[in-house]
């Protein structure tokens, strides 16, 4: 072997040598189902205090659980974090997460140590947010609408092409504002109320916080969302005001999951160990993610609503986080409502 061969063959395994040290840690792949804002904040916080390099993709939360099903054979995805717990808990039931007891569980509120336990540890609460709806008050004031106090009051005619709400195929906030008002009222009532709502929907989205962003915007007049992603537009300086509906409401218990099968197992660990830690609980609020955050010591943001004023329903994780019910609810949303959507 001549010298010329050799230090060439010195560089290149010097050059190889840096690239894995620089990538000694390897790599995430990471599906975030909540608002970009957070999700880029979490990925940026994770890369700064680790050698591990996240790569991630937003999707809303029944996109997630596609995804993950769709790749169960040969996962792509290591940690699922955010989005609602349903899904999550489906997943769980279908065995496509992994079971994981984070030396942190119990440091989290009962809620979320709850969603863990009764998922087998495959997954686990990450925030809580209540279901309602945020209206833009100019719009309403301007055209003269009754201020909207109760999920009656979305009927009213005057409300017509008004509202927008998502897809419960693809978000997680519509499947929870579906399975509410199927606990709240019985499902057949369920769907005649979702029927006559269509008449003042204008837009079926795919991504749950969309509606009161568009309304944020004057686009439309109301969209049914999360109370904290309403809150989030009126922090950002936009005319919302959201509303805890007068007969009752639902509410999420945002999760996370690891794959099953994941590929960079260790990784997936210390994000779920890191993303549990009050610290980085704490520091959502800055992405104006106001919902309760799941770790005990972690602050809770003061524009969070506080589930002590709203009339909460007792929402049945179990059953509507149950792949039988979610399939037959979503089927049925297809048929009587996809069906005659504008
Ligand atoms: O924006 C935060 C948040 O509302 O987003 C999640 C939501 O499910 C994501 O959107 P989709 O409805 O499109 O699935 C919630 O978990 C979270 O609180």
């Amino acid at each position: 072997m001549s010298m010329k061969t050799i230090s060439v063959a010195l560089l290149a395994s010097a050059a190889a040598f840096t690239v894995s040290a620089a990538h000694a840690e390897g790599d995430l792949n990471v599906i975030c189902s909540a608002d970009v804002v957070i999700c880029e904040q979490l990925e940026t916080e994770f890369e700064a205090n680790h050698d591990i390099q996240v790569n991630m993709v937003r999707l809303s939360s029944g996109e997630s659980y596609a995804k993950i099903r769709a790749e169960s054979r040969n996962p792509k995805t290591d940690i699922w974090w955010g989005g609602t717990g349903d899904p999550h808990l489906q997943a769980a039931s279908e065995n496509l997460t992994q079971e994981y007891k984070s030396p942190k569980l119990g440091d989290l509120h009962e809620w979320a140590q709850k969603q863990a336990e009764s998922s087998g540890y495959k997954t686990v609460g990450v925030y809580a947010g209540a279901l309602g709806w945020g209206y833009n008050t100019d719009i309403f004031k301007d055209k003269g609408y009754k201020e909207p106090l109760c999920w009656a009051d979305l009927l009213n005619d005057e409300l017509k092409a008004e509202i927008q709400v998502a897809n419960p195929n693809s978000s997680g906030t519509a499947y929870t504002a579906l399975a509410s008002l199927v606990q709240i009222m019985g499902e057949d009532e369920a769907f005649e109320y979702l029927k006559n709502l269509n008449a003042n929907v204008s837009q079926y989205t795919k991504s749950g916080s969309a509606p009161v962003k568009a309304a944020a915007r004057g686009e439309s007049g109301l969209g049914i969302v999360f109370m904290h992603d309403a809150i989030a537009q009126a922090a950002s300086g936009f005319p919302i005001k959201a509303i805890a509906p007068c007969e009752g409401t639902g509410y999420e218990i945002g999760s996370m999951s690891i794959v099953k099968g994941s590929r960079n197992l260790e990784n997936a660990k210390i994000w779920y160990d890191w993303a549990l830690s009050p610290e980085v609980q704490s520091r959502m609020k800055e992405a104006k993610s106001f919902q309760l955050p799941s770790n005990k010591s972690a602050e809770v943001p003061p524009e969070a609503p506080k589930f002590e004023d709203i009339k909460l329903i007792d929402y049945d994780f179990k059953t509507y986080g149950d792949p039988a019910t979610r399939k037959s609810l979503l089927e049925r949303w297809d048929k009587e409502i996809g069906a005659i959507a504008n």
